[in-house]
């Protein structure tokens, strides 16, 4: 229990930067194709500026279905999906359908800041205290687990994206330097499912 002293508290670790952890995804994903959405996307069309990326934007919660619908498209492909919290907890009955479904190449990234930081920065429900480990272990997922360190999260992601899937992952992170709303723009959705259908008929190209 928390006092006012706080002298029985655990000291709070500094969370991941989200850009470093994409930094850290784009030098490891090989040929996945990616889902980014809400605080994501800004940082990741940057980072990773490829034709193996298609982006959520706008519906809440569905980067994982939209990643869950490419994975057993694909199943030659890992697909990594880069989610919200807020988002997630929307549609929370989605791990359910993910885990339902086990695509072995499928990995849910979730980028845990306690807030829909794209809307404002309001506290999401129960704020960091939700525990989406468990949850994803209660629906089925395979591989679960949660990262709060950047260095362990280096060392650990190629054993994720190993994994006979599906894998969860909250990680803990802070605030992105940029929203979809501050850093609009990008490739329109349309032409990114468009570049991302040419590039996966023509694989052996990439
Ligand atoms: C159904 C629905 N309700 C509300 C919104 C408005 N909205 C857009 S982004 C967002 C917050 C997203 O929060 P989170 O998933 O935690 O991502 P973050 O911005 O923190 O990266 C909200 C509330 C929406 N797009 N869809
Ligand atoms: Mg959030």
């Amino acid at each position: 229990m928390a006092t006012a002293t706080g002298t029985d508290t655990k000291p709070m670790k500094a969370p991941m930067k989200p850009e470093d952890v994409l930094r850290v995804i784009a030098a490891g994903r090989g040929r996945a194709i990616c889902v980014p959405t809400m605080t994501t996307s800004p940082a990741w069309r940057t980072i990773a500026p490829d034709d193996l990326s298609v982006g959520c934007v706008g519906f809440m919660g569905g980067a994982s279905s939209m990643g869950l619908g490419l994975a057993l498209a694909r199943p030659d492909r890992r697909v990594i999906v880069l989610d919200g919290d807020g988002s997630l907890l929307m549609q929370l009955g989605s791990l359910a359908t993910n885990a339902g479904a086990a695509p072995r190449n499928f990995v849910h990234l979730l980028f845990k800041n306690g807030v829909y930081h794209t809307s404002g920065a309001q506290g999401i429900p129960g704020g960091l205290d939700v525990d989406f480990v468990m949850m994803a272990k209660g629906a089925g997922y395979r591989v679960v687990t949660m990262i709060d360190d950047l260095e362990e999260f280096k060392r650990r992601l190629p054993e994720l994206l190993a994994a006979g899937g599906p894998v969860f992952a909250e990680l803990h992170t802070g605030l992105a330097e940029q929203t979809p709303m501050t850093a609009r723009g990008g490739v329109a959705f349309h032409q990114q499912v468009e570049n991302l259908r040419n590039a996966l008929l023509k694989p052996r190209a990439r």
